[in-house]
C-alpha cells in the first residue's frame, strides 16, 4: 500500500479525512501543502487544479482522489478496516450520505465563510454574507439538536462518514458561532467527537498550527 495524503494539519476538510485514516490505522504518508508558497501551490494544483485540500494519491492503484467525502468512500472500498464509513444497508447508506452533505454544506461551508472573511484584505469584508452564514449555522444547530436526541453518533450506534464530516465542522463552527446554552444534545455530541481517539489525535497534531487560526 502506498497512500500519500496531501494536506495541511489545520485545514478542516483535511481533518475529516484524517479521522477516517486514524479510525482504521490505515498507513499513509502525509504531504504538507503550503498554499502560501508558490512551488508548493503549483505542485499541488498539478495534482488537482481546483486547489482544494485534501487530495489522496494512491500510487499502488494509480489514482488521484480529491474531495473529502470521496476519499473516505474510496478508503472504505479499497482499504476497509474496523470502522465501516458507509453502512452496507442501502437505506442507511443514503441517510449517512445525506448527513455528510448536511454537515459539509450547512455547517462546514458557513463556518468557512465566517473564518474566511477574517482573512480577507482590509475593505473587502462581506458582513451581509457573514450574517447569512451565521443564520444558516443557527438553523443547522437547531436541526442537529433535535436529530441527536438519544443518539451517540450521527447515524445512531455506529461511527460513520457522517461523524467524520461533523467533527471538524462542529469543532470550528462552535468557535465562530457558539452553540448557546440551550443546545445540550449538540454540545454533548461535539464533546463525544472530541474524545473519540481518532479525532483527539487530529486535534493534538494540529496544536502547533493553532496560532495560524484567524481570531
Ligand atoms: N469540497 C472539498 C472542500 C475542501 C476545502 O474547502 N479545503 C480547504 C481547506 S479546509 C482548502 O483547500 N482551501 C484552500 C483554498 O480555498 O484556497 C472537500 O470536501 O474536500
Amino acid at each position: 500500500m502506498s497512500l500519500t495524503l496531501h494536506l495541511h494539519p489545520l485545514a478542516s476538510y483535511c481533518w475529516k479525512v484524517l479521522i477516517a485514516f486514524y479510525e482504521n490505522d490505515t498507513p499513509f504518508r502525509p504531504a504538507l501543502v503550503d498554499l502560501g508558497d508558490e512551488a508548493s501551490r503549483n505542485a499541488f494544483k498539478a495534482l488537482w487544479p481546483v486547489g482544494k485540500m485534501p487530495v489522496l494519491h494512491d500510487e499502488g492503484r494509480g489514482q488521484i482522489v480529491p474531495e473529502s467525502t470521496v476519499i473516505i468512500e474510496y478508503l472504505d472500498r479499497h482499504y476497509p478496516g474496523r470502522t465501516a464509513f458507509i453502512p452496507a444497508d442501502g437505506d442507511l447508506a443514503w441517510q449517512t450520505r445525506l448527513r455528510d452533505r448536511f454537515y459539509d454544506h450547512y455547517v462546514h461551508e458557513p463556518m468557512q465563510k465566517i473564518v474566511g472573511d477574517r482573512i480577507r484584505p482590509a475593505g473587502t469584508q462581506d458582513p451581509y454574507g457573514v450574517e447569512a452564514a451565521r443564520t444558516t449555522l443557527r438553523g443547522s444547530y437547531d436541526m442537529i439538536e433535535r436529530d441527536m436526541a438519544g443518539r451517540a453518533w450521527a447515524m445512531g450506534e455506529d461511527f460513520t462518514l457522517a461523524d467524520c464530516a461533523a467533527a471538524p465542522a462542529l469543532y470550528y463552527a462552535g468557535k465562530v458561532e457558539p452553540f448557546g446554552a440551550g443546545r445540550r444534545n449538540l454540545a454533548a455530541y461535539l464533546d463525544r467527537l472530541t474524545k473519540r481517539p481518532a479525532f483527539a489525535r487530529v486535534i493534538e497534531e494540529a496544536q502547533p498550527y493553532f496560532h495560524m487560526f484567524p481570531g
